[in-house]
């Protein structure tokens, strides 16, 4: 296939597997059959579009989440080619969306990137819909053709005429595969922002007409990564004005990098391959942060910042404030990890490497203020853990953080093995009471937790490891923090977050997993951390009871009253209205009870609300709890 001429023909799809087994392992292919897998969908189907733009064809795509919980993907790409295919006798429209991999893009040639999360193409989205329908706009003509659960319910026809060319994909997600059909706008906004920023000019457009008056967002950024670098710092307060950008392509592939330091204690580089998020990092974040401390270390000396004397400066220092977003596109990306999210190509290491210390050499030698601002902060980050660690060496002499001296409102559970455990973060000591008569004390532990919890997003490690609540959690958990993190420690494989249903509690809520997310993130990444559901509400009638998580159940146990019958509503306000019975039964009886696990999917989403909620301007964060007061949902949950 030659991309760059258009001159496609249905005969260059390559085949590699049928589709019978996307059904019966959905899994595989989207990762899960929960909300994640579900989101999953849209994103195959707008990096199809993406890749189109990638190729230099589509300039603008929409994606519209329908009232009947479908969704609509329009692009104005060149469309998916409808010429036979020979192999199959069929148009290759209706072989790219029955076969699995007939993407068309996997033969080395054709497009330079494919930003498919691992290219699964959008066949497996057809699989997994009770109905699809694409129409294709090409050659003067409108092409329509209709699917269902992967199988054409007729053949492609001509429906039309047009002078434009482009793609629609609307589809039905199956709920006979999915626990949940309903898409989150939050969810689908963050991602597509997230490819509108590397995907620099490209006009994506979210709508909801689920709403009753629907509602519209479009994303554009004319500045790609360096957009990005400022709506992340959008909170925090800049060391320097301007976000350092350099950008370079060699045989290996391209590289763009963006960065700002801020005046605040948080890192957050963000890196991707080819438009995907490379969570797990990899050879071109290593490359990245090599040159990085190489580079600001010898200008230190060079600028006579630091002594002879001196030690290095260590990259977690020099990193200390710093916002980055590393983009890098390469023809043949290797995915390796827990979840194919690192990237492992080794010549991206030297090539990054090589182009970040050549570039960033440069802005330092040519920016000397910044760059003075720049060593001068990491030097202070390097002081400041330096008498964090004395300050950590003489608590732990005292025994402060030891494992053996377990805080004193813990209620510990009988059982030891981690793996069999949970504890209880509970908010308030009236309902740490009540949890701990609800309890199973075989391996249900309870900490009590007073109040707000010190906000660690404003503090450093040094004031946030002196606040009693967190030395307590500290060491109920087991784990050690940061530096001395170890999570074959954990004395829990549960650490479940039990707060109320209000403000206070999304707060707190969010207080905690701040918490984690800072100094214990591979608790996160584990799937250690989970939230408590306690009900919102209870209907009575007589003698039996029945209890609602959120207004939907509400409405749907009033439903199913037989006519007449008499009830009441009761509304928890907080756990503490609940009995030990009731909290049992409701919210900590692992037969009974639903937990959301906490994951780190969505790192940008995270950092933001962490921010958004945490960070040393009081606006954003009042906003932020205003829109999110009901459901904390800023997490992938
Ligand atoms: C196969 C080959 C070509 C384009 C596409 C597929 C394609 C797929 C999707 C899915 C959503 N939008 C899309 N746009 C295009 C190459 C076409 C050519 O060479 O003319």
């Amino acid at each position: 296939m030659a991309a760059g001429n258009g001159s496609y023909s249905g005969k260059d799809i390559q085949v590699l597997e049928g589709l019978e087994a996307v059904r019966k392992r959905p899994g595989m292919y989207i990762g899960s059959t929960g909300p994640k897998g579900l989101h999953h969908l849209v994103y195959e189907v707008v990096d199809n579009s993406v890749d189109e733009a990638l190729a230099g064809f589509c300039t603008a795509i929409e994606v519209v989440i329908h009232a009947d919980g479908s969704v609509t993907v329009v692009d104005n790409g060149r469309g998916i080619p409808v010429d036979n295919v020979p192999k199959y006798r069929k148009p290759a429209v209706e072989v790219v969306l029955t076969v699995l991999h007939a993407g068309g893009k996997f033969g080395g040639e054709g497009y330079k990137v494919s930003g498919g999360l691992h290219g699964v193409g959008v066949s497996v989205v057809n699989a997994l819909s009770k109905r699809l329908e694409v129409e294709v706009k090409r050659d003067g003509k409108i092409w329509r053709q209709s699917f269902e659960r992967g199988k054409p319910t007729g053949p492609l026809q001509v429906v039309g005429k047009s002078k434009a060319t482009g793609t629609t994909i609307t589809f039905w997600p199956d709920p006979e595969v999915f626990e949940t059909t309903e898409f989150s706008w939050d969810t689908l906004a963050t991602r597509l922002r997230e490819t509108a920023f590397l995907n620099k000019n490209l006009k994506i457009v979210l709508v909801d007409e689920r709403e009753l008056e629907p509602r519209r967002e479009e994303f554009r950024y004319a500045g790609g990564i360096v957009d990005f670098v400022r709506y992340l710092n959008e909170k925090r307060e800049p060391l320097h004005a301007k976000p350092i950008f350099f950008e370079t392509e060699g045989p290996e592939g391209a590289l763009e990098v963006a960065m700002q330091w801020t005046t605040g204690y948080t890192e957050t580089v963000l890196a991707f391959a080819n438009n995907i998020n490379t969570h797990e990092g990899g050879t071109h974040l290593e490359g990245f942060k090599n040159a990085l401390t190489r580079t600001i270390n010898d200008y230190a000396r060079k600028a006579g910042l630091l002594k002879e004397k001196d030690e290095n400066l260590a990259g977690e220092d020099i990193r200390e404030g710093l916002t980055a977003v590393i983009s890098v596109k390469l023809r043949e990306p290797q995915f390796e990890g827990q979840t194919k999210t690192k990237l492992g190509n080794t010549e991206m290491r030297s090539f990054v490497q090589t182009a970040v210390t050549q570039a960033l050499a440069d802005y330092l030698e040519e920016h000397p203020k910044p760059a003075r601002l720049i060593v001068t902060k990491a030097m202070q980050a390097a002081k400041a853990r330096a008498a964090a660690r004395k300050a950590r060496e003489l608590t732990r002499r005292k025994g402060l953080l030891e494992s053996t001296t377990l805080p004193g409102k813990l209620a510990d559970c009988s059982i030891r093995e981690a793996e069999l455990t949970e504890i209880f973060l509970v908010e308030g000591d009236s309902a740490g009471g009540s949890a701990k008569q609800a309890r199973d004390r075989s391996f249900q532990a309870i900490l009590p937790l007073r109040g707000k919890i010190l906000n660690v997003e404003k503090a450093n490690i040094n004031r946030a490891l002196s606040s009693e609540e967190i030395q307590a959690l500290i060491t109920a958990l087991g784990t050690g923090v940061a530096d001395d993190f170890d999570i074959e420690q954990a004395r829990y494989h549960k650490a479940i977050i039990m707060t109320d249903a209000d403000v206070d509690g999304s707060h707190i809520r969010c207080l905690i997993l701040t918490f984690f997310y800072r100094y214990m993130r591979e608790m996160i990444e584990r799937g250690y951390v989970y939230i408590a559901q306690p009900p919102l509400y209870k209907v009575s009638t007589g003698k039996k009871h029945e209890y609602a998580y959120n207004d939907k159940q509400l409405q749907e146990i009033l439903a199913r009253l037989p006519e007449g019958t008499k009830y009441t509503i009761q509304r928890y306000k907080g756990l503490g209205e609940m009995n030990p019975e009731q909290l049992w039964e409701t919210t900590m009886d692992p037969e009974r009870r639903t937990l959301l696990r906490v994951t780190l999917d969505d790192a940008l989403a995270a950092e933001e609300a962490f921010t958004d909620l945490m960070g040393e301007q009081v606006e954003p964060r009042k906003e932020f709890i205003q829109r999110h007061a009901k459901n904390v949902r800023f997490l992938d949950v």
